[in-house]
């Protein structure tokens, strides 16, 4: 397999599930600025969308959307430890997280805050809406440390996305919960193996 990534881009949840399944796979660093790979070529190439997670597999074929690839990359360890069994309440906790983290932090995230061009009411906007789901997100993570219960690759979204917040300085202070958690995600070895080789480790 090889992973279409770019250094702290929601590429990175994909990354930690590689690593924390033990998968044999080749990270391809993508730069999103020009829309290259490492070698020169054009990203458009592989991914019409331009977007990072790109999952190539062995048979040559390419997917992407990060909760699709961390499903499938859950599937690929025969204990689905990071998933869930088909069918168990385990299993719709961790899509359901998955969806979340989807839809309302990252699609919140991105594009309202990274592009600087978004108009200044619309980034009020969004840091309104993170504000609450990060305070929903507090309550629950003072009852559990992770987000379906045991860790799951909701919860490698989830770090990957939340982190954000740093880059773009929406404060994280009012959430002692949820930085904790980060704090706690950010300790696994594989989490810390893909941040190392993305460059993101001080
Ligand atoms: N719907 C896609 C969105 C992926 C996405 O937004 N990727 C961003 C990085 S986090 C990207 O590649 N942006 C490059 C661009 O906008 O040109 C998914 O969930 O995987």
């Amino acid at each position: 397999m090889k992973l279409y990534y770019s250094p702290a881009a929601c590429s990175l949840a994909v990354h930690i599930a590689l690593r924390e399944i033990g998968a044999s796979f080749d990270p391809v660093a993508v730069d999103l600025a020009r829309h290259t790979t490492a070698d020169g070529g054009d990203y458009f190439a592989v991914s019409p969308r331009g977007y990072v997670p790109v999952l190539e597999l062995d048979d040559g074929s390419r997917h992407s959307e990060a909760a699709a690839l961390l499903q499938y990359v859950a599937d690929l360890d025969p204990d689905g430890a990071l998933i869930g069994a088909p069918r168990s309440a385990r299993r719709v906790a961790v899509v359901e997280w998955l969806t979340f983290v989807s839809t309302e932090l990252h699609k919140v995230f991105s594009p309202w805050l990274w592009h600087k061009e978004t108009a200044a009411s619309t980034q009020q906007a969004a840091k309104q809406k993170l504000a609450a789901r990060f305070a929903e997100l507090d309550a629950l993570l003072a009852t559990r440390d992770y987000l379906a219960g045991e860790y799951s690759v909701a919860d490698a979204y989830a770090f990957t996305i939340v982190r954000w917040a740093d880059y773009l300085a929406v404060p994280l202070a009012p959430y002692p919960h949820l930085k904790a958690y980060l704090a706690r995600v950010a300790e696994r070895p594989a989490v810390l193996e893909a941040m190392r080789v993305e460059g993101l480790l001080r």
